[in-house]
């Protein structure tokens, strides 16, 4: 590809255009936007999006996207007018729940570094004074917060693109993409072709139709939200004029799932209170049919209840109704992420989709920093398009859980809160011993996974276990505790299936991981290493153990989808390294605890003793009946194995280990003993604690890099920097109060201000504390040091600690 390659982008939304923006920004300047409809009231969601924008959210990345998307249509003008109104954002709530979230959300933004304060009643009015104060329990505000006008935030970026020699074709509508061999070539319309080296579809809703024409699935759903206008209010009479339209602060009482803004002397009422009403494609009309095509005719009934809800919050509606109102249409994936990144199958083929106008210009800049410098400035690996598993994928999946997005679009949502249906999905060959145990499960990529056992209430342990605050208490039991105390003082079985597990084959194995690894693998067969994959700079893609289990064979251990795309890309395509995932169809248990070898010694005849079979190694056996890939490690810090079998002898594993089990009191465990397991050892998850935003040293995972090695993808990036030259730590912190457990993401404070913030929380059960893990300048991460965790408005003492806080000596895994 020449250093100036062909982009062409379709759709002039606002994702088309502030993309236009920031590649060309950057240099890249031959870019064509093709659109189907008019510029720049296309018809699309864009077209007559009120414009929102509030900055609130548990992910750091939207904040992120959302706060640049801020700071820059603040910035900008069309023709004298405002694109970016900052009029600040007001939250209100009516129920004690939504008083104490509006507490944590507080906290997000703390710990994201935005600017907002907690309201009174009062206070809350005083700044909206439309409000009845006597419906309002507390408000949060969010200074910075404000409206875009989306049209002209587009059109204004647009013609900047101009100016640098983009185009922009109105009128143009794609019919499909054409491919040379595995990349784009070219973008196909009904005005003729437009070569290309690099497509990004910025189709939003209509984005599953372009994917399509290069056959790549695009998981979102379109559906429709009301949004409504009321005529003139007398309260309003003067208040603003046309150029400035609003001057409240933007209101949301997510209670009733509605929002406001005002329109001059109107308001402007949006609605998330009625059903889903998902749409297919096939009715949605061109713009050639329709001027507005992401407008649907307002359904009337589905606004009785907004409407009632809003007189109350806002009496003076009474002298006024609705005048107009319609349905329209935008996007909402099951996740509620944005989908971005490359196809995996079309090189050169983009996508920027499901995504919101708060979010517009965040999401460019980072796809152009993807596009340009082969990587996003932001962690977006939540956003990824590859991180579904292809069970994520099927339509009927995409379908309802993306309706269950829109009907928690504004819930108070727990960080464990159970998916619904469709349910089960995915069971490993344990599933129905699990369930005669009374397994609690929570599902995570489509993995039924047991949380706890309520078999294990009668645990005497259970007793040792303390209590915690409400929110702490959910989709939690003491149960969990107790069977982590069993497996600290005798065994525990843990269902390891759905770990990702990818296999790597073939002549060149070894030299492929070597290059895109951190740490040493050329080591002999039944060596087992934990290592880094990092980015060209250095920053932690994810973090893997590596198994030789045969000369050309390597079995990995993954943290998801995201690995096995970005090991594939990697490959050459001679057929020299061949990259498969082999989660389905096999499965895993871990068997931990002081007694795991005096359980599983008997039952084989490989020599399982520290001598014979040592830390971090691999070796094929049988256990009992059953012939496994046997893996001394353990992710909870206890001596034991992981034991890998087919699907097909699973249930024959588990039974063999459970009977054997019994004379030294097995347990089943789950996950939430898990991670407490894991944080009081000091093991790190990606994707929580650490990504490509950190690296290995300031996440203490310096030691899985290998200088001495020849080279490795991040390897020249991290010359300099060292343990010692880290601004910034993951740190170990213990909370005072024994009964104080936090959950992640909160603010971590010290001196009087916000300094860091929570990636892991649990508690310790065998130090007998809560534990937190939270990013903090190096200067404070020295053990010792006093902070302050805020937790839903309280500020709960912790001190930072020297890690791991268990077992530092690692007497309980090399013995
Ligand atoms: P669009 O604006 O839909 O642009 C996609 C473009 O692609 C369209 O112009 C379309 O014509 C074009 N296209 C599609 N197919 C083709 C093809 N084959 N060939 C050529 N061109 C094609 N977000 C907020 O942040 N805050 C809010 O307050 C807010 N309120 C909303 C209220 C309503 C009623 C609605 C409907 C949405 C709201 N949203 C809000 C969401 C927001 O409007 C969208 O998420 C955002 O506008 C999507 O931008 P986009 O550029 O991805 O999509
Ligand atoms: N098991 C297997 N693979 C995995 C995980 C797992 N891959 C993804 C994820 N979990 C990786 N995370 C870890 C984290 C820590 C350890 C193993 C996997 C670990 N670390 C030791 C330590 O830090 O002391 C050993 C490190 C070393 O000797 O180099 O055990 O759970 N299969």
């Amino acid at each position: 590809m020449a250093t100036q390659p062909k982009v062409v982008i379709i759709g002039a939304g606002i994702v088309g255009c502030a993309l236009g923006d920031e590649l060309t920004a950057r240099g890249w300047t031959d870019v064509t936007v093709l659109e189907q409809g008019p510029l720049f009231a296309t018809g699309g969601s864009t077209s007559h999006a009120p414009g929102l924008v509030f900055q609130t959210s548990g992910s750091k990345t939207m904040t992120e996207f959302a706060r640049y998307t801020v700071e820059k249509y603040n910035s900008l003008t069309l023709d004298g007018r405002w694109c970016f109104n900052q009029v600040g954002g007001l939250e209100v709530a009516t129920s004690p729940e939504r008083l104490a979230e509006i507490q944590r959300r507080h906290g997000w933004l703390s710990s994201w570094g935005v600017d907002s304060r907690l309201l009174t009643p009062g206070e809350s009015a005083a700044l909206h004074p439309l409000l009845d104060a006597d419906r309002v329990l507390g408000g949060f505000h969010i200074p910075s917060d404000g409206l875009a006008d989306a049209l002209r935030a587009g059109e204004a970026q647009a013609r900047r693109a101009m100016a640098r020699g983009a185009r922009f074709l109105a009128h143009h509508t794609v019919t499909g993409i054409e491919t040379t061999g595995d990349r784009v070539s070219a973008v196909v319309t009904d005005q003729g072709t437009f070569p290309a080296d690099v497509v990004v579809s910025c189709a939003g809703f209509w984005g599953p139709s372009i994917g399509r024409m290069v056959g790549q699935p695009v998981p979102l759903v379109p559906l429709a939200h009301q949004y409504a206008r009321t005529t003139a209010l007398p309260v309003l009479e003067g208040r603003n004029d046309e150029h400035t339209q609003a001057s409240l602060p933007i209101l949301r009482n997510q209670d009733a799932g509605l929002y406001y803004r005002e329109l001059v002397d109107r308001i402007g009422i949006g609605s998330y209170a009625h059903r889903p009403m998902p749409v297919s494609l096939d009715d949605v009309a061109h713009p050639h049919d329709a001027a507005m095509p992401s407008s649907l005719a307002f359904t009337e009934a589905d606004f009785e209840g907004a409407w009632a809800d809003s007189l109350a919050l806002l009496p003076s509606l009474a002298d006024a109704k609705v005048e107009e109102g319609f349905n329209g249409i935008f996007s909402f994936t099951s996740d509620g992420m944005p989908l971005m990144g490359e196809s995996p199958t079309v090189q050169g083929f983009w996508l920027a989709e499901a995504v919101w106008v708060t979010h517009s210009a965040g999401v460019a800049r980072a796809m152009a920093e993807w596009l340009i410098d082969g990587r996003p400035g932001t962690d977006v690996h939540a956003c990824d398009v590859n991180r579904f598993e292809d069970v994520q994928l099927a339509p009927s999946y995409v379908h309802e859980r993306s309706c269950q997005s829109f009907v928690e679009v504004y819930d108070i949502l727990h960080p464990l809160q159970p998916a619904g249906a469709p349910r089960p999905l995915r069971i490993s060959p344990f599933h129905a011993r699990q369930e005669a145990l009374g397994a609690v499960f929570l599902e995570g990529g489509g993995w039924e996974r047991p949380q706890w056992y309520e078999a294990n209430a009668s645990l005497p342990e259970v007793a040792r276990v303390p209590g915690r605050g409400a929110w702490a208490s959910r989709h939690w039991s003491p149960i969990a505790g107790a069977e982590a105390l069993v497996t600290r003082e005798r065994v525990a079985l843990y269902d390891m299936t759905p770990l990702t597990r990818l296999e790597v084959t073939g002549p060149e194995a070894l030299a492929f991981l070597q290059r895109l690894t951190s740490n040493r693998l050329d080591r002999p067969v039944g060596s087992v290493t934990y290592t880094l994959l990092l980015d060209a700079v250095g920053g932690i893609r994810s973090d893997l153990t590596v198994a030789r289990l045969e000369t050309e064979r390597f079995q990995i251990g993954a943290n998801g989808n995201l690995d096995l795309d970005w090991l594939r890309r990697r490959l050459h395509g001679d057929g020299s390294v061949q990259v498969r995932d082999i989660t389905a169809g096999t499965c895993c248990l871990g068997v931990w605890g002081p007694l795991a070898r005096d359980l599983v010694q008997p039952l084989t005849d490989t020599d399982f003793s520290h001598r014979g079979f040592g830390y971090f190694k691999a070796k094929h056996a049988c256990i009992g009946d059953v012939p496994v890939t046997a893996m001394r490690l353990s992710y909870v810090g206890e001596l034991g194995w992981e034991i890998y079998t087919t699907a097909d002898l699973g249930a024959k594993l588990w039974d063999t280990l459970w009977q054997a089990g019994q004379r030294l009191g097995i347990v089943a465990a789950g996950r939430s003993a898990f991670n407490s397991l894991r944080l009081e050892k000091g093991y790190r998850s990606w994707g929580h604690d650490m990504t490509t935003e950190h690296n290995p040293y300031e996440a203490g995972l310096g030691f899985a890099v290998r200088r001495s090695k020849e080279h490795f993808t991040g390897k020249q990036a991290l010359e300099g920097i060292g343990d010692d030259t880290v601004t910034r730590r993951l740190t170990a912190l213990v909370v005072q109060d024994r009964n104080s457990v936090v959950m992640g993401h909160e603010p971590v404070h010290a001196q009087g201000r916000p300094v860091g913030y929570v990636t892991s929380a649990a508690y310790g059960y065998t130090v007998d504390a809560p534990i937190a893990y939270a990013w903090l300048p190096a200067e404070l991460a020295t053990p010792g040091t006093p902070v302050e965790i805020e937790y839903f408005g309280t500020r709960v003492p912790a001190v930072t600690a020297a890690e791991p806080l268990f077992d530092p000596e690692m007497s309980r895994l090399r013995r």
